[in-house]
């Protein structure tokens, strides 16, 4: 009697649950309310057969207990029955299945004024390209990327000097236009997603796989990696902004093109060491950092981790929060850098200083910092000398009390919460790893055993017992 109970109390606390639950569909932003509707199906179908298996359970439960003298009867078969049971089930799986046919059927039948967008998926970050003005791609193999063509476009094909990069994840698109989204991925499988448009599909290596919408409403959206299995997707956070087509129009114009990005090359060193004299009070002689003034080595970081700090401090995405009393000193060095191309050269410069050894200020538990840093490893590497390819910067042989200073600020939110910062916004997450004060020392110590190049330095002020 006490099992019946209970199962009353579960089915009638499960219905309760999904009407009074906080946790409902966000408001839908796009045409697929047929997805919905197959959504509510699923919930009718499904609900209807727990409650009446749950019922059925209690109602057995109670007409056939134990009541003394009674046996059970042994029946293996009943052709009556089973074709009910067959009939019924067929019904309800057919509801279930045939109306996401058609909506599926929807989904990828492409209207013809539908404008193209490619969505690039990589561990672990968005990145985006548009057609141009001839309104076709040109051709992409994955193996003809590498640092300076991020998309593998085929240099050799006319029709991909006009496309427009989008080289952070961060999307517009204008409202009321249906758009056709094309999927690659670079590396493993992804899948791209933006809840409020009820839209998502999986990014395959080697295959280019699509679907289409139309934004309904303008508003800002996220993006996020639906893939479950493998490390980090849930770090892939991207944006997709929802805007007038004005708007649109003008943001898509100030995007590079292809042939743009080719002709502008990298930065020159020399007119950049001119600019790098405003850098040397803090940064040191040589960019080699100096905790007297709090500020980090330079030199050993990539060109394009470099102008991205740039451009955030100098947009406030990075240093805008009061609580960061030293991001706050940098802005206006930031500020007074005249354009992009005093900050190209400037990293063109910093990429042509020398790494020397940093001299180590945090004690730690090697050991723990080892296994910590396994998980970090997948981004910055084994050696810590950073990968390019995930937007990691190097982290072997940077000042250690800075490490520690920006893990802290990453766990805070200080750094890496602003929503244009969208790589500091995967450190947020990362940094969590680390739950505490000692686990960020552990992994700073240890990152100050790694030579940068694949080397283990000797460490002789961190106590590797425990
Ligand atoms: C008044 C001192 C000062 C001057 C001058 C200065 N900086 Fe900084 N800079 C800092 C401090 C302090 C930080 C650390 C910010 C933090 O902890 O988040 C910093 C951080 C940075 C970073 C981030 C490094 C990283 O690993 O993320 C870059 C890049 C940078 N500065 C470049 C420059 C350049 C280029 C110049 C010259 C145009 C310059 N700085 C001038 C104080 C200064
Ligand atoms: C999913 C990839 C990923 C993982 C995993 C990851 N990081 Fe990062 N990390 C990044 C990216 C991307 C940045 C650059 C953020 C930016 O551009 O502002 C970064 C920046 C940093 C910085 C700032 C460096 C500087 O010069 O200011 C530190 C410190 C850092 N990571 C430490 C770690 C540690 C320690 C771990 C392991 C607990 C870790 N990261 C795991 C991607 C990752
Ligand atoms: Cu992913």
């Amino acid at each position: 009697m006490a099992i019946a109970i209970a199962l009353i109390l579960l089915a009638g606390g499960s219905i309760l649950f999904y009407f009074l639950s906080p946790w409902q569909l966000t408001p839908l932003a796009s045409n697929w309310g047929a997805i919905d509707q197959t959504i509510t199906i699923t919930f009718l179908v499904t609900g209807a057969v727990f409650l009446a298996v749950t019922l059925f359970m209690v109602v057995a439960l109670i007409r056939y207990r134990d009541r003394g003298q009674r046996r059970a009867h042994y029946e293996p078969e009943n052709k009556r029955l089973e074709l009910w049971l067959t009939g019924i089930t067929t019904v309800g799986i057919a509801a279930l299945l045939a109306p996401g046919l058609f909506v599926w059927g929807a989904f990828v039948s492409v209207p013809d004024d539908a404008h193209e967008v490619e969505v690039v998926g990589q561990q672990w970050h968005w990145s985006f390209r548009f057609p141009g003005e001839d309104g076709e791609f040109g051709r992409a193999r994955n193996g003809l990327m590498d640092e300076s063509n991020p998309y593998g476009i085929d240099p050799g094909d006319p029709r991909g000097e006009d496309d427009v990069l989008v080289n952070e994840p961060h999307l517009q698109l204008p409202v009321g236009r249906p758009v056709k989204m094309l999927l690659r991925s670079k590396d493993v499988l992804h899948n791209f997603k933006v809840a409020p448009f009820r839209a998502k599909m999986d990014a395959v290596p080697g295959q280019t796989t699509y679907f289409w919408f139309t934004p309904s409403r303008t508003g800002e959206f996220e993006a996020v990696c639906a893939e479950l299995c493998g490390i980090a997707h849930f770090a892939m956070r991207g944006r997709v902004e929802v805007v007038e087509p004005e708007r649109f129009d003008a943001w898509l114009a100030e995007q590079p093109t292809y042939g743009e990005l080719v002709e502008r090359g990298p930065g020159d060193p020399e007119a950049g060491q001119e600019h790098f004299a405003a850098c040397v009070a803090c940064h040191g002689p040589q960019g080699g950092g100096q905790q007297a003034t709090n500020a980090p080595r330079l030199a050993g970081l990539d060109a394009d981790y470099l102008k991205r700090q740039l451009r955030n401090f100098r947009s406030g995405a990075r240093g805008e929060q009061e609580a960061d009393r030293f991001g706050q000193q940098m802005r206006p060095f930031a500020q007074s850098l005249q354009d992009s191309q005093a900050i190209r050269d400037l990293a063109a410069h910093v990429e042509t200083l020398p790494v020397e050894p940093t001299r180590a200020t945090i004690v730690g538990d090697l050991r723990r910092g080892e296994v910590l840093y396994r998980s970090c490893a997948s981004c910055h590497g084994d050696d810590g000398t950073g990968r390019n390819a995930h937007k990691a910067p190097r982290l072997a042989g940077m000042d250690d009390w800075y490490l520690v200073r920006q893990l802290h600020h990453f766990r805070e939110g200080i750094r890496g919460r602003h929503p244009r910062d969208v790589y500091g916004n995967q450190m947020v997450d990362m940094a969590q790893v680390l739950v505490d004060d000692a686990a960020v020392r552990d992994v700073v110590a240890y990152i100050g055993t790694l030579a940068g190049d694949g080397e283990v330095l000797a460490s002789s002020n961190n106590d590797t017992e425990e």
